[in-house]
């Protein structure tokens, strides 16, 4: 299939991750295309100069350049689990704006030249909002998966995995159990792949991998 969309995606980056999760759920088959931050293809350059990572490029030209709106867009096409019902944009404003705010300083000290104790604690609050919702259900907007799960659960991912022994002795065990879902869901596992940088002149490779 030569009329796929390419994606260009980081196998470790949040927003790549729920961009290629609701491109999964929703059948949106496409060329994937592992980049390497610290040397970003021309193409993808080309395509979209702030080259952040993920992008989706349409066989028509046309470049989807943030990962909300690729999920947004994959999932107005095929949205077999009703994701698309179930989303809270405060919620995930206040992940993509704040919570990521502290999980990188947290996570990256040295380059902010920040307390992380500071910041893990600014973390852990924002984590109890999300716990007084987890402790009554399964996911964010209701017992099943939606867009705001999937869309926030990669930076919990994150934010757990800086120190693990921590994370686990926090009184969360509504975020503990979701986080723990959702990481051992099949739909994670396959969006995980391993792949190598792609160059100009590799042939394509399908996503979903087989
Ligand atoms: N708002 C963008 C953010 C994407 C983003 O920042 N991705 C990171 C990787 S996790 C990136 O590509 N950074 C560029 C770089 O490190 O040069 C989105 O939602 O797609």
């Amino acid at each position: 299939m030569r009329n796929r969309p390419i994606l260009y995606s980081f196998r470790r980056c949040p927003y790549a991750m729920r961009a290629r999760m609701a491109l999964l759920i929703s059948g949106t088959a496409c060329h994937i295309r592992e980049v390497k931050l610290s040397r970003k293809p021309d193409a993808l350059i080309a395509a979209s100069p702030k080259a952040t990572v993920p992008v989706i490029v349409q066989s028509d030209g046309s470049v989807i350049e943030e990962s909300l709106a690729i999920m947004r867009w994959s999932l107005a096409r095929n949205d077999p689990e009703g994701w698309l019902e179930r989303e809270d944009r405060d919620l995930i404003e206040a992940n993509d704006g704040p919570f990521k705010h502290h999980l990188d300083r947290y996570k990256y000290p040295d380059r902010h030249a920040s307390d992380p104790a500071e910041h893990r604690a600014a973390g852990l609050a924002m984590l109890q909002l999300l716990e007084l919702r987890l402790a009554t259900r399964r996911n964010l907007c209701g017992d099943r998966r939606g867009i705001t799960d999937i869309a926030i659960f990669p930076f919990v991912r994150q934010f757990a995995e800086t120190d693990r022994t921590w994370f686990d002795i926090q009184p969360l065990p509504g975020v503990q159990a979701w986080l723990r879902d959702h990481l051992q869901s099949d739909l994670f596992d396959a969006i995980m792949a391993r792949l190598d940088p792609w160059q100009p002149g590799d042939a394509p490779i399908d996503f979903p991998t087989s």
